[in-house]
C-alpha cells in the first residue's frame, strides 16, 4: 500500500502497531499481499480547525452521543459535534458521586449480592418503526453476563438482569420493526451445558446461546443454542431476523484453535419461528434454568435448520450491521480476512422459505477493504465506512458498486480512505442504525492514542475522532480523548430526546423508598421524623437550599440507620447531595426526588454529615450531626 504522503514520524508509528498486530496472527497469512480493493493510498488526516463544526460556548449540539463506557462499567452522553461529555449513566460500577451502588433504590436494581465492575460495549436505543423513540437505551455487561435498561427520561438503569446458561454477554440488537419489543443478547465464550462442574473436560461439548429478552418486562423469554461462538450482531428491518458473528466455529479452547478454518460463519435467526416453537413447547431447559432453550444448531436437524440459517464468512468476522434507511443488506466485517461479506436481507428470507439452497447465495458482495476490518456503518447517499484495525483507517466504499464487482464488472468500488489514530474498533455515523440517517458526522473510536495528547503516565486516553462524512472526502475535525474504553457508541437527533427536567414525586425509581415512608406513616413532603423499629432507625428529612429538615438525630451505637432524604426543592439543577461522614455513604438527591441509603452506625459519638452538591451560597452550612450513643 502507498504510504507515501504520510509524514515519516507518522509512518513509523503506524508501522510499528500493524506489524506487531500482524505478527500475532502470522500462522493465519495475513501478511499476504492485497490487490484491488487497496488501490487508492491512505492519506494523512487532513484537521479542519475552527471550522463550522464548532460549537461555542453557550450553544448547544446538533445530536447526543451515546457511549460505551468499557470495562469503566458505565454509559457516557456526549454531545456531538463538540464531544463535551455530557454526563456518565453508571451501570454495572459503583458511582461515588451519585451513590450508584450505594443507594437502596439503585440496589434494587442492581439486585442483591451484584458485581462491583462490568464491561459495557454497545449501547442501543429503542425504536419506533426503525427511528429513535427515546425511551430506553439498553446496554451489555461482557464481564458479568448482563443486560440493563436504561429509561432515558432520568438517565438512570432502571432494571439490570442475569442472563443464565451463557457467558459474557457481548454483541445486543434491538428489533426495530414495528417497534422494540424484543432485546437480543450473544453469548460469547462457550461453556458446558449446565455448567456444574460436572462435565469440563470435553471442550467438543461446549455451546453457547443467543438470548431473547421482552423489552418491557425485561425477562428472558427464550434462548437458541448455536453452533461455534458468537460475537457482534444486528436486526432486519422487517422485525423477523437478527444476524450474529462468530469467531470460533472450532470451537477451539485456544488461539491457534479458534483461527484454524479459513471460513467462519454468520449465523441468521428466524424470530417467529423460534417464537412459534416455544409456544409449541418444542424446547428443553438446562440445569435450574427454566427459561426455554430451543436447539437452533446443525445437528439438531435433518434437513433444512427451521431457526438459524449459517453462512461461511471469512474469518474471524467481528461486526455485523444493517444498511440504513431501508435495511436492505447486512455487511459482516472479517476481521482476519480483509472482506467485508454483504449478505442480502431479502435472500435469507427466500432460504429459510425454501427458495435457495446454498447458504452463500445470500451473500451479494465480498469487497477486499483493507486489513483488520472490524465494524462497518453507513451513510445515506449508498455507502459504507469500514474500521480497519490493522491499518488504522476508515474506508468508504460503496455498496452497490461492490454488489457490481462481485458480479464481476470491472468497477472501483473504494470511494476514500482516512487514517485514524490509532488502531479503531467500533465507528458510527450519525443515525446511521436507524431510517433517519444522515450521513453527517462519523466517530472513530481509537484505541490507542499514543502522542496525541500529554502523557499520563503507562496508562493512556483512548482517542474518539469525529470525521465531517458529508463531503466527497472524510476530513477528521476532532480529537477525544476518553477514558476507559468506549467500544461502541451511536448518535441521534437532539430533538429525538426529551429527558426530564426535574424529577416527578411518583417516579417509579423511588416508588418502593416511598412506599416504605407511607408505612411509617411519614409524608416525605412535609415531615423530618424519626422512626424506631427495634434496632433498625428510619431517618425521614426534607432538603431546600442551603438546609436539611434535620440538623440533628441520635441513635444507639449497632443500630441499622435509613436515611431517607427528599429534596423539595423545585428548580432545574437545584441538585444536593448527602454525605455522611466516616460511613462510606454518599449520594444525590435532584429536585424532588427521594433517595435514600442504610448503613450501621458502628461508631459512637458524633458524625456529622453535609451536603456534597453544591447548591447555594450557603452550601458549605448545609450539614448536620448523627450522634452516636454508646
Ligand atoms: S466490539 S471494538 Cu464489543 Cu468491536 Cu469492541
Ligand atoms: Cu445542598 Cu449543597
Amino acid at each position: 500500500m502507498s504510504d507515501k504522503n504520510e509524514n515519516i514520524k507518522d509512518l513509523s508509528r503506524r508501522h510499528f502497531l500493524r506489524n506487531s498486530a500482524v505478527t500475532g496472527v502470522a500462522g493465519a497469512g495475513l501478511a499476504g499481499g492485497f490487490g484491488a480493493g487497496t488501490l487508492m493510498g491512505s492519506r494523512p488526516a487532513e484537521a479542519a480547525a475552527g471550522s463550522e463544526h464548532d460549537v461555542a460556548p453557550g450553544e448547544l449540539d446538533e445530536y447526543y452521543g451515546f457511549w460505551s463506557g468499557g470495562h469503566s462499567g458505565e454509559v457516557r452522553i456526549l454531545g456531538i459535534p463538540s464531544m463535551r461529555e455530557l454526563l456518565r449513566i453508571p451501570v454495572f460500577n459503583v458511582d461515588s458521586a451519585t451513590g450508584w451502588g450505594i443507594t437502596n433504590e439503585s440496589k434494587r436494581v442492581l439486585g442483591p449480592n451484584a458485581p462491583l465492575n462490568g464491561d459495557t460495549h454497545h449501547p442501543k436505543v429503542s425504536y419506533t418503526d426503525a427511528r429513535y423513540d427515546g425511551r430506553y437505551c439498553f446496554i451489555n455487561d461482557k464481564a458479568n453476563t448482563r443486560v440493563a435498561r436504561i429509561r432515558l427520561d432520568i438517565m438512570r438503569a432502571d432494571k439490570i438482569i442475569d442472563i443464565p446458561n451463557v457467558q459474557a454477554i457481548h454483541g445486543l440488537t434491538l428489533q426495530r420493526v414495528p417497534k422494540t419489543e424484543d432485546v437480543f443478547a450473544v453469548g460469547e465464550m462457550i461453556i458446558p451445558q449446565p455448567n456444574n462442574g460436572q462435565n469440563m473436560d470435553n471442550p467438543s461439548e461446549y455451546w453457547t446461546m443467543m438470548t431473547c429478552i421482552d423489552a418491557d418486562t425485561m425477562e428472558i423469554k427464550w434462548q437458541a443454542l448455536v453452533d461455534g461462538n458468537l460475537d457482534n450482531c444486528d436486526t432486519d428491518y422487517t422485525g423477523r431476523f437478527v444476524a450474529a458473528s462468530c469467531y470460533n466455529s472450532a470451537r477451539g479452547m485456544t488461539l491457534p484453535e479458534m483461527m484454524g478454518p479459513e471460513r467462519d460463519w454468520t449465523v441468521i435467526f428466524d424470530v417467529p419461528a423460534i417464537d412459534q416453537a416455544v409456544a409449541n413447547g418444542d424446547y428443553t431447559t438446562i440445569g435450574d434454568s427454566n427459561v426455554p432453550v430451543v436447539d437452533a444448531r446443525e445437528q439438531a436437524h435433518q434437513g433444512r435448520n427451521p431457526y438459524a440459517l449459517y453462512v461461511p464468512t471469512p474469518r474471524s468476522p467481528h461486526g455485523v450491521n444493517t444498511m440504513p434507511p431501508e435495511g436492505k443488506y447486512c455487511v459482516v466485517s472479517g476481521k482476519l480476512s480483509p472482506t467485508c461479506t454483504v449478505i442480502e436481507w431479502s435472500r435469507v428470507g427466500e432460504w429459510f422459505d425454501g427458495g435457495l439452497d446454498d447458504p452463500r447465495d445470500t451473500v451479494v458482495a465480498e469487497p477486499e477493504v483493507g486489513l483488520g476490518p472490524l465494524h462497518t456503518t453507513f451513510d445515506n447517499r449508498g455507502n459504507a465506512y469500514t474500521s480497519l484495525f490493522l491499518d488504522s483507517q476508515v474506508v468508504k466504499w460503496n455498496v452497490e458498486d461492490a454488489i457490481r464487482a462481485y458480479d464481476g464488472e470491472e468497477v472501483n468500488y473504494i470511494r476514500d480512505r482516512i487514517d485514524v489514530h490509532y488502531n479503531i474498533g467500533h465507528l458510527k455515523a450519525t443515525l446511521a442504525c436507524s431510517r433517519d440517517v444522515d450521513g453527517k458526522y462519523l466517530t472513530a473510536l481509537s484505541k490507542f492514542s499514543k502522542d496525541r495528547f500529554l502523557p499520563v503516565g503507562p496508562m493512556h486516553a483512548e482517542n474518539d475522532q469525529l470525521i465531517d462524512i458529508s463531503g466527497e472526502r472524510m476530513q477528521l475535525i476532532h480529537d477525544g480523548p476518553t477514558y476507559a474504553e468506549p467500544h461502541d457508541a451511536l448518535m441521534i437527533r437532539a430533538d429525538q430526546l426529551n429527558p426530564a427536567r426535574i424529577y416527578s414525586r411518583d417516579d417509579p425509581y423511588f416508588a418502593e423508598t416511598v412506599a416504605m415512608a407511607q408505612a411509617d406513616g411519614v409524608n416525605l413532603e412535609t415531615e423530618n421524623k424519626v422512626i424506631r423499629d427495634g434496632n433498625k432507625v428510619r431517618v425521614y428529612m426534607t432538603s431546600v437550599a442551603p438546609n436539611f429538615g434535620m440538623t440533628e438525630f441520635r441513635v444507639k451505637q449497632g443500630d441499622e440507620v435509613t436515611v431517607v432524604v427528599t429534596n423539595l426543592d423545585n428548580i432545574e439543577d437545584v441538585s444536593h447531595g448527602f454525605a455522611m461522614v466516616n460511613h462510606g455513604v454518599n449520594f444525590e438527591v435532584h429536585p424532588q426526588q427521594t433517595s435514600s441509603a442504610t448503613f450501621i452506625a458502628d461508631k459512637p459519638g458524633v458524625h456529622w454529615y453535609y451536603c456534597s452538591w453544591f447548591c447555594h451560597a450557603l452550601h458549605m452550612e448545609m450539614s448536620g450531626r448523627m450522634l452516636v450513643e454508646a
